[in-house]
């Protein structure tokens, strides 16, 4: 499979792949219930609703979604609605979780818990996919949502998500850095000896066969002339697909950068789950709602044919 370059892209394979099952939790919301009627009528999903029956009809017809034939499941509260949206994932009766007008810690947490959610080994890690004008390819950032304040292991962990991310979206050896300040190791700034010991590691081979270079800062991943001028000759510089940033306010300010300055569009996607799981922001646009839906079907089909 070639390489997914845009969002359009992205979305063009979706409708030719078998379309995953969506179960999203509190449908009872306009802007929700809009992306995955979308994502529907556009044959990239199928959906299951969950929620308060009057409050999902009421929103499905302000959104000009029609329900026939699409499932839904009564659910009075928050608590109620994520531990059937888990146990609808669970069981295998969805492919992918997404949250809709529930509070974000009760919809975390149902999926968290030990004994019914649906936690994987690892870390559960936030992976945007950007579409920005000015850059050539899509861009993938982690961690802008979850992880507050990310230990080594856990930068770790979010660098796998994402791989796997690029790799669903045909990426097959991923250019990926850990971008700092500075591109070379030096004590006053702790993540740039953190970015060192991830190259260290990327050379053993432990995130398979992706390109690694760090620590890099942020001119020299994504601009090829600000390596030249620098004289910096790496392999990931000006080409960069996977960005892993220190912490989750390095990472937000890009975000919310490439959104409101940029006028980037994204699809992001919760990993490490056993399911890919669906968390969007307000302030992503109705198109960057549906594209995460998108993405998490993308990831789901990756994941369950071992590829497309
Ligand atoms: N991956 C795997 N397991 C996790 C993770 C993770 N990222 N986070 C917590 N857990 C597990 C823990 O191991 C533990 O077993 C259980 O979950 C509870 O852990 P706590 O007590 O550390 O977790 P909480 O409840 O304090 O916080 C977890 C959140 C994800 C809610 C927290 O990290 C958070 O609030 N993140 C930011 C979410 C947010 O507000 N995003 C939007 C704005 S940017």
């Amino acid at each position: 499979m070639e390489p997914i370059r845009t969002l359009e892209q992205m979305k063009k394979i979706a409708r030719e792949l078998p379309s995953k099952r969506v179960a999203v939790v509190r449908a009872d919301e306009v802007e929700t219930m809009s992306a995955i009627g979308s994502a529907v009528k556009d044959d990239m999903a199928d959906a299951v609703l969950i929620g308060p029956e009057n409050g999902i009809r009421e929103a499905a017809e302000k959104a000009g979604f029609d329900l026939n034939g699409v499932e839904i499941i009564h659910a009075e509260d928050d608590k109620t609605a994520s531990i059937k949206g888990v146990e609808i994932v669970r069981s295998g009766r969805a492919d992918v979780i997404m949250k809709g007008l529930v509070a974000t810690s009760s919809f975390l947490h149902a999926i968290l818990d030990r004994d019914t959610g649906i936690r994987g080994p690892g870390v559960l890690s936030h992976v945007a996919a950007f579409d920005v004008p000015g850059y050539h390819k899509l861009l993938i950032i982690t961690d802008a949502a979850m992880n507050i304040a990310p230990t080594f292991d856990q930068k770790v962990g979010m660098l796998k998500n994402a791989v796997i991310v690029a790799k669903a979206l045909g990426i097959e050896h991923p250019k990926s850095t850990y971008v700092c300040a500075k591109e070379v190791p030096y004590e006053k700034m702790p993540c740039t000896m953190e970015a060192a010991r991830m190259k260290e590691l990327a050379d053993t081979g432990e995130f398979g066969d992706i390109i690694f270079d760090a620590p890099l800062a942020m001119d020299l991943a994504v601009s090829a002339d600000a390596c030249r001028i620098k004289k910096i000759d790496s392999p990931v510089g000006g080409d960069v697909d996977i960005i892993v940033l220190p912490d989750i306010e390095a990472a937000n300010v890009l975000y919310k950068s490439l959104i409101f300055i940029a006028g980037g569009e994204l699809g992001a996607v919760i990993m490490g789950a056993n399911n890919p799981v669906v968390l969007t922001s307000r302030a992503d646009s109705a198109e960057s709602k549906l594209c995460s839906i998108v993405l998490s079907a993308v990831v789901a089909s990756y994941g369950a044919e071992g590829g497309h």
